[in-house]
């Protein structure tokens, strides 16, 4: 039985440049998966912010001769706006600069100094002045030169603090070996085992001296907070930890809430390792589950800023709408795979997913109660329905507890595809009770009367499925069904119960088809690179 409170965050992102489809790709899957437990009635907080602190933001900074505040406050802008773009409906937005970050990573890095987890020693490697970074032995390989810029290294030490792994290890296997669950997809778990933990795990230097742009760690002036340190403490922090008022930590993370993580496949190590070793050492409990999500690629290469190869999404919302953005992602990449985007899918669900199936199944639907019962549901005789009518009701039911089942598994691609199984299925129904023949034919009234009732039903519980994804056009769906406000609940869906008497409002077509080659080529225009744009 799933625990009825629900805490999901997001990774807080580095703001160092605008964010593009990688990010959103992860918060709207985060914000679909909150939607539907909130909708079921779950008591949800999702946390989702940004990672401000480190070296790479003062020197991104610097290059634009503005102070790393003015840096990140800039960039931070860019999130929060498409946030509101994509509707993500977040409690929290938590910045690592902010005040209640900043006091709770000291009194954190406190609490470890105090209790031994950490201890002061001296970190040693090849440092390349030029990228003011260390690079371990293999990376700077026979001829000791950078990886990043091809100079000379040198070797170099610096006064820095450790946290205690080795403490720690063999009650995170514990966990691991109790909590078949903690990571998800569980191929992550073999790879952290095999790859980072058999090998023998060092020994964490958690603070930095070569540069400025941190927690500045008050036992040691002229040390900053290590950025992952710092990043990971915002899932307590944002929720009062350690301060003053501290009521949303104690109701979010305690024992009866399911506490989920959902990461990029890049961050899988600090959040599976490190993040539950300094959970243990703060005595605290660990997340229920990490999630990890698979990357996207561009162009056989992960998408990143540095190399250019970015979707941004603000043109494509613009053009095609939130919905069809938002059910793209959910629907197309399964969520716990890696997957790419190609504006050639991307055209080809929004035509056959959602103009096609879900956006004609209610067209058609009140087309036909428009001319058959001037548009108000007509009633449902219960003991005349057929073995039709009984079929796709049941179907219905069944999809509900699939539906339940996958969202509590955090599948949210299955479960988004259960719902559109059921949108196939009331679309087969149509074909096969072919309610105009019914019409024909006066001895078969009960029998019509039934099929327009039966999928007034299946298209409301269907538009309330898809509703953490369609966030737009469900509204405007159960605005065509006729819904009234106070009844678009899940429990009133679910119920399936006839919606007889209800006058219905046929409106435009919720998704309206694409011309496949013309919109193919205008996504395709937006992802060029600069440098195939110029070429072009
Ligand atoms: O790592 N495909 O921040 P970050 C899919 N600040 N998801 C992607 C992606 C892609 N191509 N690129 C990025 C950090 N992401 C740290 C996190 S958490 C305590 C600190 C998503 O800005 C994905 O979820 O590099 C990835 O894990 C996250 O953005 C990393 O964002």
């Amino acid at each position: 039985m799933a625990k009825k409170k629900f805490y999901i965050t997001t990774p807080i992102y580095y703001p160092s440049a605008k964010p593009h489809l990688g990010h959103a790709y992860c918060s709207t899957l985060s914000d679909i998966i909150a939607r539907s437990k909130r909708m079921r009635g779950f008591d949800v907080f999702f946390l989702t912010g940004l990672d401000e602190h480190g070296e790479k933001i003062e020197e991104n900074a610097a290059a634009k001769g503005v102070t790393p505040q003015e840096f990140v406050d800039s960039v931070a802008v860019t999130f929060l706006n498409l946030w509101k773009l994509l509707r993500i409906s977040n409690d929290d937005f938590i910045r690592t600069t902010q005040a209640r970050h900043v006091e709770t990573v000291q009194k954190i890095f406190h609490a470890f100094v105090e209790n031994e987890d950490v201890y002061l020693g001296s970190y040693e490697g090849w440092y390349c002045v030029h990228e003011e970074s260390y690079w371990t032995e293999t990376q700077v390989g026979e001829n000791h030169v950078c990886p990043e810029c091809g100079r000379p290294v040198e070797k170099k030490q610096e006064e820095a603090y450790f946290f205690a792994c080795s403490k720690y290890v063999d009650s995170l296997l514990e966990y691991y070996d109790g909590h078949p669950d903690f990571i998800t997809p569980a191929g992550r778990k073999t790879e952290m085992v095999n790859n980072f933990i058999k090998p023998g795990l060092n020994d964490l230097c958690v603070t930095r001296t070569s540069f400025d742009w941190g927690v500045p760690v008050k036992e040691r002036p002229g040390h900053v907070v290590y950025v992952w340190l710092d990043a990971l403490t915002n899932y307590i922090s944002a929720l009062g930890y350690l301060q003053e008022d501290h009521s949303l930590f104690d109701k979010f993370w305690s024992d009866d809430t399911e506490i989920v993580h959902v990461v990029g496949a890049d961050i899988t190590r600090f959040h599976t390792i490190y993040w539950p070793m300094f959970l243990e050492a703060l005595g605290l409990r660990k997340p229920d589950r990490v999630f990890v999500h698979g990357l996207l690629m561009m162009k056989d290469e992960k998408m990143s800023k540095s190399k250019g190869n970015v979707v941004y999404v603000e043109p494509l919302i613009e053009r095609y709408g939130v919905d069809a953005v938002r059910y793209y992602m959910a629907r197309e990449i399964a969520f716990g795979m890696d997957g790419s985007f190609t504006p050639e899918q991307f055209v080809e669900r929004t035509n056959n997913d959602l103009a096609n199936d879900f956006g004609n199944l209610l067209n058609r639907t009140l087309g036909m109660l428009g001319k058959y019962y001037g548009g108000v549901v007509s009633k449902r005789y219960e003991d005349e329905l057929d073995d039709l009518d009984r079929a796709l009701l049941k179907e219905a039911k069944n999809t509900v507890s699939l539906y339940e089942e996958y969202f509590d598994d955090l599948k949210v691609t299955e479960a988004i595809a259960a719902a559109m199984d059921l949108v196939a299925k009331a679309n087969k129904y149509i074909q096969d009770k072919a309610p105009w023949a019914l019409a024909k034919d006066e001895s078969k009234e009960h029998s019509l009367s039934n099929a327009m009732n039966v999928l007034c039903s299946v298209i409301y519980l269907a538009g309330m499925l898809l509703s953490p994804v369609l966030v737009d056009k469900s509204p405007a769906l159960f605005d065509q069904l006729g819904i009234p406000a106070e009844k678009r609940t899940y429990q009133d869906a679910v119920g399936l119960t006839s919606l007889e008497g209800t006058k219905t409002n046929k409106g435009e077509p919720l998704f309206p088809r694409l011309d496949a080659k013309a919109e193919t080529e205008y996504i395709a225009a937006l992802m060029a690179s600069p440098k195939e744009k110029a070429a072009a």
